[in-house]
């Protein structure tokens, strides 16, 4: 059964209980009740990370000056990134917080700056204003790693704007995330989870069809969490919304590619990594991916399509 939804309300009403089976068959019941448009870009959709912060844990302190951050942005759109992901404040595991005004202060310049020269944008933040503010410089699309939680005042923001969500999946703050990574069941947890998220999206009034779903890999996630949600990524799919995944230079690349002494690889070298995560993150389904370093990664899916014609 499928049905499009032209009220908010009509699809809340619809959601029946998230329904899980372990054995093979379905395992959720949400995306037969749903009809998504499609969003404005072809999947896979591929994102290009730059975080103008000091902090973050893999491009924290490279892109801090304005022409740098500028300079970049061009370069990942060059590379073929569809999205530039602008952050102005870490999600790093113990990351402290940042004052909203210097959040802003980081990330209007460099949206401003590449709103004149046409590049599509997402703001990173879990913050209403600085998404308002972000989308009045220009940014399309709001990528809120909390899913709506951290600011209740983020949904109607998103409402009003009309433009497209990423709600991903999040369980608190850097600065405590890890004392979060607490599960039976990862997979069950955050599908019903995010399903939630859903339901309070639409009842604010966003559209459905203006939603994106991401598991958060490494958020309140041990790797042994991460590796099951992208081993179930499929299932996440058949939901029935666009999928975004950031598995780029993670640490539970780190940790599997770790030496002889138990070290993790470290950030800048876990690219052929994340080149395998992104197809197979796109050979799973997903719509979009989410990776620092933009042009292995196209290149990477151009040959996933080019044998896809094929099939
Ligand atoms: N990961 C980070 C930041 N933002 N957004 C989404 N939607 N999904 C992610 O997995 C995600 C994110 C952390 O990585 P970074 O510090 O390199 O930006």
């Amino acid at each position: 059964m499928q049905a499009s939804f032209e009220q908010a309300d009509d699809y809340v009403n619809s959601v029946p209980d998230v329904t899980y089976y372990v054995s093979a068959g379905p395992r959720f019941t949400m995306s037969t009740f749903i009809h998504v448009t499609p969003l404005e870009w072809h999947a896979p959709v591929v994102m290009g990370v730059l975080n103008v912060t000091p902090d973050s844990f893999s491009d924290g302190g490279r892109y801090a000056d304005l022409d740098d951050a500028v300079a970049h942005a061009l370069c990942m759109r060059a590379d073929g990134a569809d999205l530039v992901d602008i952050g102005g404040e870490s999600t790093r595991p113990g990351a402290d917080r940042v004052d909203p005004d210097i959040e802003c202060a980081r990330v209007l310049p460099v949206i401003r700056e590449l709103a004149s020269a046409g590049v599509p944008m997402s703001i990173d933040t879990t913050r209403a204003s600085v998404a308002a503010a972000a989308l009045e410089a220009g940014v399309v699309l709001v990528n809120d790693v909390s899913g709506g939680l951290a600011d209740p005042d983020m949904a109607r923001v998103v409402a009003e704007a009309g433009c497209p969500w990423v709600l991903m999946h999040w369980r608190g703050h850097s600065d405590r995330m890890a004392e979060f990574a607490v599960y039976e069941d990862v997979v069950k947890e955050v599908y019903a989870e995010l399903h939630e998220r859903v339901a309070a999206a639409v009842a604010a009034g966003v559209r459905p069809d203006r939603l994106i779903l991401d598991p958060g890999l490494g958020f309140a996630k041990k790797p042994e969490h991460t590796w099951r949600l992208i081993a179930h990524l499929p299932d996440l799919v058949a939901l029935g919304f666009p999928v975004l995944v950031g598995s780029s230079r993670k640490s539970h690349l780190g940790s599997v590619l770790a030496g002889p002494d138990g070290r993790p690889r470290p950030t800048d070298e876990r690219e052929a990594a994340t080149v395998a995560s992104t197809i197979l993150a796109v050979a799973a389904g997903v719509w979009g991916v989410r990776v620092h370093e933009v042009r292995g990664n196209v290149d990477a899916i151009r040959v996933w399509q080019a044998v896809e014609r094929y099939r």
